[in-house]
């Protein structure tokens, strides 16, 4: 018998609404809910191989163990719950107590996941660590830091009005190819040929001519790492043509003299060495974001994960002030979830790093130093480590060190649905359901929607017997943490938890009755938010609730104060290196090339290279070569070539494409699949290398301690600088 099952894709940040039909508990076919309210039908490659990820001999049914000949075998989940408790336990005795011996990695599939999003943030209290790092500071932290530092919260993210705007300024994102990031958007291309059937016009700048660049009606190429110049003489160009309006932001403003001060300097003419966009140009793109009814810059990866990400990140915003755009209708506005806004305060340096002395951001330190905590002896330092969905020897800079690290460790223990490069490091590894046997709700994604909406996903398949739900484990682990034992009562401790999110959010715990674990918390954030949900009236419409479009909500959504800080003190420090910026010369001028990243419509980070679907056809992980630079440096197309940095080297075949610019070239992050005891088949035989080996984790985004991915300084030769194709050879650092 045939049934189908309506739920939400949990892969990326798109929540794309799935139809799926069961026959006889098989998934035989994936395809877009065409009654789902924000997607409409629309999915990816992605969404259809989550049967293949459902269905994937690889990935875990059952807990492992490290056995004494070193390798990981399958053990009973009492056994494995046994061993973390004693493994922990041994830590902190032997730390003398010391809680920041254990640190947490949470990986980016923790931001998709209800049990993470509400569990895993449970577990990190119980364990009382100031060592907490995350996916976050290789990612999206400066634009965060910037939201918070000019509104107030670090969820006040200001997100594009896709469906209402008429002018579109992209910086470093790709959403055709990655389906958009802070900036929850099914079908990012039907959006944007609407702005162009509208009349409207969309501009991208970026390195290379990117799926999203080449539907755009303009292309800008830019030297990595220079935007926060660009946009400095954009701002320079707005107070200088007299082109400055603000509207009803002016009254809510502070600082807006002091940016005209600070981007005075910055004129066009001298940006345009670093940039490589000519001034008449800079001009150009800031008199039509100017000139357009309604208008909106919007950056990501590109622009955060570089040299001045912060700086980048608040200059966006500083555009959408400027001109008006900010809180309206078409521009950069902020969504008003279902389950409540976050936090209205961020925290900052509360506390630094034992190693480097980096200040925490919002309670995290710099992914970029856990390898160095776990490996610098003496008092605080790093012995045992628990990962919850994350790969960090893949995604994070000089990943080789990681690797060897996590060797290091007196104890590991990863909750993960594989053996990665990360967890095959693991004592013990706590495998979590398939993502179509647990439900869904996006409580982070959905924060950052171009409209309002709620959807809930009950499981589409049941778990297999004897298989916990992933909050159940994070529960246990809980109470691990909290000193019960490998058996603590997680009825009491889930209530316990209950009890404190309804007084919290002023909801009676009695009404949320009988449901427990996720669902309760999740009924309680509902019904405190501001639309009166309950989680009944998302159950009784599968196919979502649409709670409208964007509104305004400034000045109410600001934090104390409430005003705009249009000049936080943190980033007006950062200038100065700014004005280094624009006086040494460009980079890359010493003949080195600058790597990018980039991603691929069948690609999610580093964990789905083992799904035959996402895999076939031509190779992905190449290096991209500009024709004039292949030719230079005697590169055909198709031959492997050895790229090389300050901290590694590896080894891939030659793209030769006009698609990047010349004197950048671009590897995708995510690959190298042929570590030894990887559990990864498929993967393997498609191995690729890991770009992260050439990033460097001495390198940091300065403000927010985000590493620097994008416009690294390498060399590029034919092969034979190294032995071996597709692997990574350490490389001296320079004293
Ligand atoms: N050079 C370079 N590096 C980058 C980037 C880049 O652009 N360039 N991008 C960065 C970005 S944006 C990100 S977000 C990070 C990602 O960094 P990470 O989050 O560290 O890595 P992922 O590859 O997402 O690995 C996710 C892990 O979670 C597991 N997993 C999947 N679903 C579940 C689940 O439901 N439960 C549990 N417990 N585990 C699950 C997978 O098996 C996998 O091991 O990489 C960053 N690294
Ligand atoms: N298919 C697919 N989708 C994904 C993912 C995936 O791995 N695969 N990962 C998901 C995750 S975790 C995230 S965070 C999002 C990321 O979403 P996006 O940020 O949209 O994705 P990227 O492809 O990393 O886009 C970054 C762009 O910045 C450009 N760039 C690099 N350096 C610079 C620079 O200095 N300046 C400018 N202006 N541009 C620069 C790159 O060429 C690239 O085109 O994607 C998500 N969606
Ligand atoms: S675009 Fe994202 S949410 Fe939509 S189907 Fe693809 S992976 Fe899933
Ligand atoms: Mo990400």
């Amino acid at each position: 018998m045939s049934a189908t099952a309506i739920r939400t894709c949990p892969l990326c940040e798109a929540t794309c609404g799935l139809e799926l039909t069961i026959d006889g508990g098989r998934v035989t076919r994936i395809r877009g809910d065409a009654d789902d309210v924000f997607s409409h039908g629309f999915l990816c490659p992605k969404g259809v191989s989550l049967q293949q990820l459902h269905e994937d001999h690889d990935r875990l049914r059952t807990p492992m163990r490290r056995t004494a000949d070193g390798t990981l075998r399958p053990c009973s989940w009492d056994e494995a719950f046994a061993l973390v408790d004693a493994g922990l336990r041994g830590v902190l005795e032997r730390a003398g107590g010391d809680r920041d011996a254990i640190a947490a990695y949470l990986g980016n599939p923790s931001a998709h996941s209800l049990s993470a999003m509400i569990y895993g943030r449970v577990l990190l209290k119980a364990l009382g660590t100031k060592n907490v790092f995350s996916a976050s500071t290789v990612d999206q932290y400066p634009k965060q830091l910037a939201s918070a530092l000019m509104f107030g919260g670090p969820l006040s993210v200001a997100v594009p009005d896709l469906d209402r705007t008429d002018h579109l300024l992209i910086l470093g994102a790709n959403p055709l190819t990655s389906n958009g990031s802070l900036m929850t958007a099914p079908d990012v291309r039907g959006r944007l040929r609407a702005i162009q059937a509208r009349g409207g016009r969309v501009v991208v700048v970026d390195p290379r001519r990117t799926r999203t660049a080449q539907a755009a009606d303009e292309h800008v190429p830019i030297r990595p790492g220079t935007d926060a110049l660009l946009l400095m003489a954009m701002v320079a160009t707005l107070f200088q043509e007299g082109l400055v309006a603000p509207g009803r932001l002016e009254a809510m403003c502070d600082g807006i003299d002091a940016v005209a001060a600070l981007a005075a300097p910055f004129a066009p003419e001298l940006v345009a060495v670093p940039t490589g966009i000519d001034a008449a140009t800079i001009r150009r793109l800031a008199r039509e974001l100017a000139a357009a009814d309604r208008a909106v810059v919007y950056g990501r990866m590109g622009t955060t994960t570089q040299a001045f990400g912060t700086t980048a990140s608040w200059l966006v915003d500083v555009l959408n002030v400027l001109t008006g755009n900010l809180d309206r209708e078409g521009g950069a506005m902020f969504t008003r979830p279902a389950t409540g806004d976050g936090p209205r305060r961020a925290h900052i340096g509360r506390w630094h790093s034992r190693v480097r002395g980096r200040p925490e951001v919002f309670g995290e330190l710099p992914a970029a130093c856990l390898a160095e905590e776990i490996e610098t002896p003496g008092d605080g330092q790093v012995r045992a480590l628990i990962t919850l969905a994350g790969n960090p020897v893949v995604s994070t800079p000089n990943a080789g060190r990681l690797g060897e690290a996590l060797e290091s460790l007196e104890f590991m223990v990863a909750v993960d649905l594989y053996v990665t490069e990360t967890t095959r490091h693991a004592d013990v590894i706590l495998p979590a359901p398939s993502p179509l046997e647990r439900s869904h709700y996006d409580i982070a994604l959905y924060g950052f929607a171009v409209r309002n909406v709620a959807n809930y996903s009950p499981p589409a398949l049941p778990r297999p017997e004897g298989m916990p739900d992933e909050w159940q484990t994070l529960l246990r682990l809980t109470g691990i943490a909290a000193g019960q034992g490998p058996d603590a009562d997680l009825d009491a401790l889930d209530d316990f938890v209950a009890a404190a999110t309804a007084q919290r959010l002023g909801v009676e715990l009695e009404a949320l009755a009988p449901r427990r674990g996720p669902e309760r918390i999740l009924d309680a954030m509902l019904r405190a938010g501001p639309y009166d949900l309950t989680l009944a009236d998302l159950e009784a419409q599968p196919h979502g609730i649409d709670l409208g479009p964007l509104e305004p909500r400034l000045p109410e959504l600001l934090g104390e104060g409430g005003r705009i800080r249009l000049a936080p003190d943190l980033v007006v420090a950062d200038v100065d290196r700014l004005h280094d910026a624009l006086a040494a010369p460009p980079p890359g001028d010493d003949g080195q090339l600058l790597l990018v990243g980039r991603r691929d419509l069948r690609s999610n980070n580093s964990w789905m290279h083992n799904l035959p679907l996402l895999v076939s056809g031509p190779r992905r992980c190449t290096v991209q070569v500009h024709p004039a630079d292949a030719a230079r440096l005697g590169l055909a197309d198709g031959a492997v070539a050895s790229v090389r940095s300050q901290v590694g080297e590896i080894e891939l075949p030659v793209e030769v494409t006009d698609a990047v610019m010349a004197g950048v070239v671009s590897i995708p992050h995510g690959w190298g699949h042929d570590a030894e005891g990887v559990g990864w088949a498929t993967a393997a035989r498609h191995a690729g290398a890991n770009s992260n080996v050439l990033s460097d984790e001495q390198t940091l985004e300065p403000v927010s301690g985000t590493a620097v991915l994008n416009g690294i300084p390498v060399t590029l030769a034919p092969q034979g600088v190294s032995d071996r194709a597709g692997t990574a050879v350490a490389a001296p650092r320079p004293a």
